[in-house]
């Protein structure tokens, strides 16, 4: 009665000249295909209705509006039809965009979309923006100016319950995007409020030498491994220390024929294992049946949050 069906919709390329229409086409085929599945969550990448964008430079004259979803994303023109998909299966989505506010404001945000109740359950806005405001003097080099075009998230690492789901066990769920996964501070504050579920969608560059300050001449695909080895390492990190599933999603290939961005979509369980992972840096659907009774060792055991913490040591982690 406690099992869940998680599922991550991995994306393979999605060009910067891609149609809107086309990649929101490949969105709702991934949720057919996790629906048919059985899956009764899925989750999609950051910033999942176009390329990532933060590697160029876009100025407000060269449209960089839109670029950005503005007003309800659950019932806008290029991604209203994948919620209203949603509704219909019954399956619950979440799903990362680039967000323009009412009052201007951009955020890197992802959403929560309940499809019981078609409403949005909980919104997150990135905390931890990598990267950089001004692009690399070298032409050649790859950005990522999420510095630029969004303000670091101000709701917090809010975790929240979700109702409907098989079993009636309302999970506790909680949201971060990409960048935040290698924060350790993100996972206790979700870890401190019982999460069992986290969500998390990514666009990590593979062999980008500038952006990682690393070795030029490295080889490509070692430096490829070492980026997945690093998400599978706080993915396991992360759920194994707060007792919780992960689940992260990919948007991965080679974007422009030029720009990498890793794989690695996986499902970790709440001793670190990895329960399932992509094949493929493809479209692809990533699945597993997930106990919500096996968080319960490290809750009341090894990461008893209440009994075994010592916060009287930890004051540097919240100072300057
Ligand atoms: N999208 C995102 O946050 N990507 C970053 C790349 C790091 S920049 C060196 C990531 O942490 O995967």
């Amino acid at each position: 009665p406690n099992t869940i069906r998680l599922a991550a919709a991995q994306m393979g390329v999605t060009h910067r000249t891609d149609a809107r229409s086309k990649t929101l086409d490949r969105m709702l085929k991934l949720l057919d295909n996790a629906a048919s599945q059985g899956a009764e969550v899925v989750l999609f990448p950051e910033i999942a209705f176009t390329t990532f964008f933060p590697r160029y430079l876009i100025n407000d004259s060269d449209g960089l509006a839109d670029w950005f979803e503005h007003g309800d994303v659950t019932k806008s023109e290029n991604a209203g039809s994948l919620f209203d998909k949603a509704r219909e299966l019954g399956v619950d989505i979440s799903v990362g965009f680039a967000e323009a506010a009412d009052n201007g404001e951009r955020f890197n945000s992802s959403i929560y979309y309940h499809a019981k109740s078609g409403s949005t359950l909980s919104k997150y806005r990135k905390i931890h923006l990598p990267g950089d405001f001004e692009p690399f003097a070298d032409p050649e080099a790859t950005n990522q100016l999420e510095k630029r075009y969004f303000k670091p998230g101000d709701l917090g690492f809010e975790a929240f319950r979700v109702p409907d789901l098989a079993g009636g066990s309302q999970p506790i769920m909680g949201m971060m995007i990409c960048n935040d996964r290698r924060w350790t501070e993100a996972w206790r504050v979700l870890g401190l409020q019982g999460v069992e579920v986290v969500l998390c969608g990514y666009n990590t560059a593979g062999f980008a030498p500038d952006l990682w300050g690393s070795d030029k001449n490295a080889d490509p695909k070692e430096a490829e491994e070492t980026a997945v080895f690093h998400h599978k390492l706080v993915m396991q990190h992360g759920s194994y220390t707060n007792a919780t599933y992960s689940v992260s999603a990919a948007r991965c290939g080679v974007d422009d024929g030029k720009y990498s961005l890793i794989g690695g979509s996986c499902i970790a369980g709440p001793e670190g294992n990895i329960l399932a992972e992509a094949k493929t840096v493809e479209d692809e659907i990533v699945i597993a049946d997930c106990d919500l009774s096996l968080c319960r060792q490290g809750k009341t055991r090894t990461f008893d949050f209440a009994r075994h913490r010592r916060i009287e040591h930890y004051k540097r982690i919240s100072e300057q």
